[in-house]
């Protein structure tokens, strides 16, 4: 068996194990005592910093600073914020979530169709490690690309329903809009030109790609996770969450926090490729998800990831004597590959990333 091109057990539709009827979850996705979501650390009441984003693009100075300046705090004390008032039309962000809602509803053998394999992901998942015997997320998947154009190939994404691909066709170009956006801000926060993190990522040849998350209702959620805790390995993630479950938990400190979404925002992110090329004056931070006993969820989490073969490396201007670079080189290819064995690992990679000077 070739370990990414095979699975290494039979997968198994966590939805339909939900659907039988079961009181007890198998073995395979009860979480060791210490990750269970409700052991330490502890949850906590709060929510991550929410940022109006009309008047970036205005006449407005001191209004477009104050924004600049909210996106800078957030980016430093939390790596998460959600973001309003962003450009992607609400009336879309609403059909992409209906769309996948009714993906995950659609008969086994209709989604079968697009079941993946651990090679490219592209398709009907299930799990994301390849770790035989390790322990599983509740939750299946759908993950596709959009960009560079060379991956982008509309018949590994859903016929059905009739709609999906032309939505998440729109709904991909506005998001990528955003996320160009979003990377102007940064680099000037970061003291750069704007288009300095961009070219970073590869100019024009980034890469881009979704993955919608289905979490069927567990009816053990104390002891299963939806997603293990993780920090993305990517750029920047931009995921639109269900609009009535919550679910996400962000890492501040030792508490876990849950996100709290407000009305058609997206919630943004710092990516490991943002800590490693900011030199860590941004990072990535831990999140997971917890399951429902009575509702499932849906969430679409969008990648927006440098060019996949240039060496990511700290940007030369963050680097000086009292800040050497923290990170050695590498690509994304690379990198993202640990993710694909082994799963989602806290922070255990981009930490094991940094250079010992
Ligand atoms: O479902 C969510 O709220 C978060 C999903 C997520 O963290 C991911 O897809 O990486």
């Amino acid at each position: 068996m070739n370990i990414l091109q095979d699975w290494p057990e039979p997968i198994v539709r966590v939805q339909s194990l939900s659907n039988s009827g079961i009181s007890k979850i198998p073995d395979r996705y009860v979480k060791p005592p210490l990750e269970r979501p409700s052991i330490n650390p502890f949850s906590v009441d709060g929510n991550i910093p929410i940022i109006d984003l009309e008047g970036l693009s205005g006449e407005d100075e001191n209004f477009r600073a104050n924004i600049l300046n909210q996106v800078s705090v957030a980016c430093r004390e939390w790596g998460f914020f959600q973001v309003l008032k962003h450009g992607v039309s609400p009336q879309l962000m609403d059909r992409a979530r209906e769309v996948w809602r009714e993906f995950f509803h659609l008969p086994m053998e209709a989604k079968q169709l697009y079941a993946n394999s651990p090679k490219t992901y592209e398709g009907y998942g299930s799990r994301l490690g390849v770790e035989k015997g390790a322990i599983l997320d509740w939750s299946d998947y759908y993950f596709l690309h959009y960009l560079p154009c060379t991956l982008k190939d509309y018949n590994k994404w859903p016929a059905l329903p009739v709609n999906c691909r032309e939505v998440m066709d729109e709904y991909g170009k506005q998001v990528v809009e955003l996320c160009g956006r979003l990377m102007k801000v940064l680099s000037i926060n970061l003291g750069l030109p704007e288009d300095r993190l961009q070219n970073a990522f590869g100019g024009e040849n980034i890469g881009a790609c979704l993955r919608v998350n289905f979490y069927p209702k567990c009816p053990q959620p104390d002891v299963a996770l939806g997603l293990s805790s993780h920090s993305d390995p990517g750029g920047l993630t931009l995921l639109l969450p269900d609009d009535h479950v919550t679910g996400l938990q962000v890492r501040k400190d030792d508490n876990w926090i849950t996100v709290k979404p407000a009305s058609h925002a997206f919630i943004v992110n710092i990516g490991d490729q943002i800590q490693v090329l900011s030199n860590a004056i941004y990072r990535s931070v831990e999140h997971r998800v917890t399951v429902n006993p009575v509702e499932e969820r849906v969430s679409l989490a969008f990648f927006y990831n440098p060019k996949s073969d240039i060496p990511i490396a700290p940007i030369e201007e963050l680097v000086s004597p009292t800040r050497p670079a923290l990170y050695t080189p590498m690509t994304f290819d690379e990198y993202r590959l640990f993710m694909r064995m082994r799963g989602p690992r806290g922070k255990l990679q981009v930490e094991s990333r940094k250079s010992h000077k």
